[in-house]
């Protein structure tokens, strides 16, 4: 099951992990501990590494043991020897915090060691307050602060309401930085092939790749197509929150929110439609009338799990 987001409120953050992986993290050993769970495929137990949370959405382990916390109404934490430090780290920039907009993913630099480089994704506000796009910013993490802030990347995106940013961020073998993008919840109007996330020239239902700075690698799938946004990697999707980088293959694997019954796990080739909304196999909530023309269609790809 993909889990839903919601804007419920939690107050501590959990993190499920093998016997084997608590036996070596000592800071952990004095914390409260569930008895062993059994699956099929895993044994593990569920462990509190720190709690006092509002709406926490991201994590990231960087180097010297820290761990950083986003909380989506707009701050960023940091646990440190199993504590959560009682200050936000400051530098951040203004941010939209309503619905499921706010503070959203924190991904450490692949040199982090060495540049100190934070990538972080939010939702950026207008300059009158009525908008908001997801935006990405690079910035240095040093002495608990974010300074020599820069933005990386700011979906054209433009809109009022206030769901379905994505925002999720990888970097891959490579170095290339992906960015996976929603659709902001417009709606079909007509024909399905009309609805944004089918139309290159926004960032509506996306997935990204941009090199480290921000520049478009040449070799992007869309570079040089006529109207056509070059930082598309992909497209076609209604709002991806998950992303990561097989270790061993560099498969780009995300999970998508489709509506009731249409959550997908996708791996994605590039310059791929994955199908939102013309194809799917979700329909709509409570009503549970249609959305898609079918479930298939040549020119658009099929989810590896639905
Ligand atoms: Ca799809």
């Amino acid at each position: 099951m993909i889990r839903k987001l919601s804007p419920v409120t939690a107050t501590s953050f959990v993190i499920a992990v093998t016997a084997v992986s608590v036996a070596a993290t000592q800071t952990v050993a004095q914390s409260a501990q569930s008895a062993t769970q059994r699956t099929a495929l895993h044994d593990y137990r569920v462990v509190t590494v720190a709690e006092g949370f509002e709406n926490p959405w991201s994590i990231a382990f960087i180097p010297g043991g820290d761990i950083l916390v986003t909380e989506r109404p707009g701050r960023l934490r940091i646990v440190r020897n199993g504590a959560l430090l009682p200050t936000p780290v400051v530098g951040l920039p203004p941010i939209r915090a309503a619905g499921q907009g706010g503070l959203l993913d924190v991904v450490p630099h692949p040199n982090f060691a060495a540049n100190r480089f934070l990538y972080i994704s939010y939702s950026k506000p207008s300059a009158d307050g009525q908008q908001g796009a997801t935006a990405v910013i690079r910035a240095k993490f040093e002495n608990d602060q974010l300074t020599e802030v820069t933005e990386v990347f700011e979906a054209q995106v433009w809109s009022a309401g206030r769901g379905h940013y994505g925002s999720r961020l990888a970097f891959d073998r490579n170095g290339f930085l992906f960015i996976t993008l929603g659709d902001r919840q417009v709606p079909s109007e007509g024909d399905l092939t009309a609805h944004p996330s089918q139309n290159l020239t926004t960032h509506h239902g996306k997935v990204i790749r941009i090199h480290d700075d921000g520049r478009v690698p040449t070799d992007n799938p869309f570079v040089g197509r006529e109207g056509a946004l070059p930082q598309t990697w992909t497209w076609g999707h209604r709002n991806v929150q998950g992303l990561a980088i097989h270790p061993t293959t560099g498969d780009v694997f995300t999970s998508e929110h489709g509506p009731q019954g249409g959550d997908e796990i996708n791996v994605l080739e590039p310059g791929k439609n994955y199908g939102w909304p013309v194809v799917g196999f979700g329909m709509n909530y409570r009503s549970g009338s249609a959305i898609h023309s079918g479930t298939h269609r040549d020119g658009m790809e099929q989810p590896v799990h639905v």
